[in-house]
């Protein structure tokens, strides 16, 4: 294990259980611990992300980076400075004992002078990468492309009103899921930061919807003539940095692509903080995406109840993370997605030993979160609830009405014969929630130890 920039942690953080005082070790997280029959860690398939950890200095509106990161300081040689930011990072990942990390273009390589040059300086940096990936057996859960940052995308990049700027980033998108390919990644993801708009006074909504979806079958299109196996994934976000983003939440990502034929392409990356943004939970969410069979990955974090942005804060929640697992669960699990924590340490937090806290506090509490939804799985009382709420539809009468086998009518003469007279029934919902909360306490009694695959 190489020892670097976070030489305070000598090696692998190990498990150690609720009783353990160790602030360096995992309460919960025990990546080979058989939960419904699934490894841990085969269930979350964590990720670290590269650029709120290694790429930002915690810079903010009011003030410059706070953080210790080397690498960003000015007037180093941009390669040299991206090699050792990599190299912190693959050592982070190492230590941190995590399967997965993602990345922007731009967070492992720098822009060059012309669009040439950036693409030298990618593949580079996607070489060097891939060095690390193969020395560590950290693997790439997925790459995007920063299609935000520059100042040509600041009208955004599919939507811009100037084709050559969509020229410009479908020519990035190439290589970034090129480069995704290479690196054998599991997934690509769409985030579209710019594509919105700030004011309607200078916006042509059609036209930028038609722009969207071009460039979306361009992608998809790309996808299927080089074979990248892994799935395209939209990430959905209300607004910030623009007033309106048109990726709004996971119910009008997926309208958009079934009015453009494109939902057997897309699949949907929820990320927590976006979810709370948009006016819904993030239980509700992920409940959208399963129902509808969308949901590809998830994008980790919580926000802030009293702030109104994407605070990008780690997750600290189990008894909302709970039931957000409790509908992945019911929907299957997680395919080729995974969790990866879009999440960022507080601009005082510069000690080189926060990263770790902030990811196990991270880890564990989605650890924590997966054994209380395995626990309400098993228990199936929920589900039982909701089946029985339902029941009256495997009968004739909703039968009938599902298998379009009546009409209006038809439906009318039946009430005229007084044969249906529906009474109200309880939603149960205080019941409902006094048993969710059971399972919460109750996994926080079990034993640390718990069954392990080996
Ligand atoms: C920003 C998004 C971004 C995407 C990747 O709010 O969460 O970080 O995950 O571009
Ligand atoms: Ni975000
Ligand atoms: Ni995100």
């Amino acid at each position: 294990m190489t020892q670097g920039f976070f030489s305070e942690v000598a090696a692998r953080i190990p498990f150690g259980g609720l009783g353990s005082r160790d602030p360096l070790t995992y309460k919960v997280y025990q990546p080979d611990r058989l939960v419904l029959g699934k490894r841990m860690e085969d269930h979350l398939r964590i990720a670290v992300c590269m650029w709120h950890s290694f790429a930002s200095a915690g810079e903010d509106m009011f003030g410059s980076g706070t953080f210790d990161r080397p690498w960003l300081e000015s007037g180093l040689d941009p390669l040299a400075a991206g090699r050792a930011k990599l190299d912190a990072a693959f050592e982070f990942f190492d230590k941190l004992g995590v399967p997965y990390f993602c990345f922007h273009d731009r967070d492992i390589a720098p822009e060059g002078r012309n669009f040439a040059e950036t693409k030298a300086h990618l593949e580079a940096m996607v070489d060097y990468a891939g060095e690390r990936m193969a020395q560590t057996g950290v693997k790439l859960l997925w790459g995007t492309a920063n299609l935000f940052g520059h100042p040509r995308f600041a009208a955004g990049a599919a939507t811009n009103p100037d084709p050559e700027v969509f020229a410009y980033a479908a020519a990035q998108v190439k290589l970034v899921l090129d480069a995704t390919k290479r690196l054998d990644g599991a997934n690509y993801v769409l985030w579209g930061g710019r594509e919105g708009y700030d004011t309607l006074l200078n916006t042509d909504l059609a036209r930028e919807e038609t722009q969207l979806a071009r460039f979306l079958s361009l992608v998809a299109e790309h996808k299927h003539r080089i074979g990248f196996k892994g799935l395209l994934l939209i990430e959905p976000k209300p607004h910030e940095p623009t007033k309106h983003q048109y990726d709004h939440d996971a119910a009008i990502v997926h309208g958009f692509l079934v009015r453009h034929g494109l939902e057997d392409e897309f699949r949907l990356n929820i990320e927590a903080n976006h979810a709370t943004l948009s006016g819904h939970s993030f239980h509700h969410e992920i409940a959208y995406a399963v129902a509808n069979g969308m949901l590809g990955s998830i994008d980790a974090n919580r926000g802030d109840y009293q702030n109104g942005w994407d605070t990008d804060q780690f997750p600290n929640s189990v008894d909302e993370l709970a039931l957000a697992m409790y509908e992945l669960l019911q929907g299957g699990g997680l395919t080729s997605g995974g969790f990866n924590f879009d999440a960022k340490l507080r601009r005082q937090s510069v000690a080189r030993t926060d990263l770790f806290h902030a990811h196990i506090g991270g880890i564990d509490t989605l650890a924590q979160a997966l054994l209380v939804a395995a626990d309400m799985v098993e228990l199936g009382t929920l589900k039982r609830l909701r089946e029985e709420r339902y029941a009256g539809w495997a009968g004739e009468l909703g039968t009938a009405i599902l298998s379009g086998g009546v009409t209006l009518e038809e439906l009318e003469r039946r009430l005229a014969k007084g044969k249906i007279d529906p009474k109200p029934v309880s939603g149960g919902q205080e019941l409902l929630e006094n048993l969710v909360n059971q399972q919460i306490w109750a996994a926080d009694r079990r034993p640390a130890s718990g069954k392990s695959a080996d």
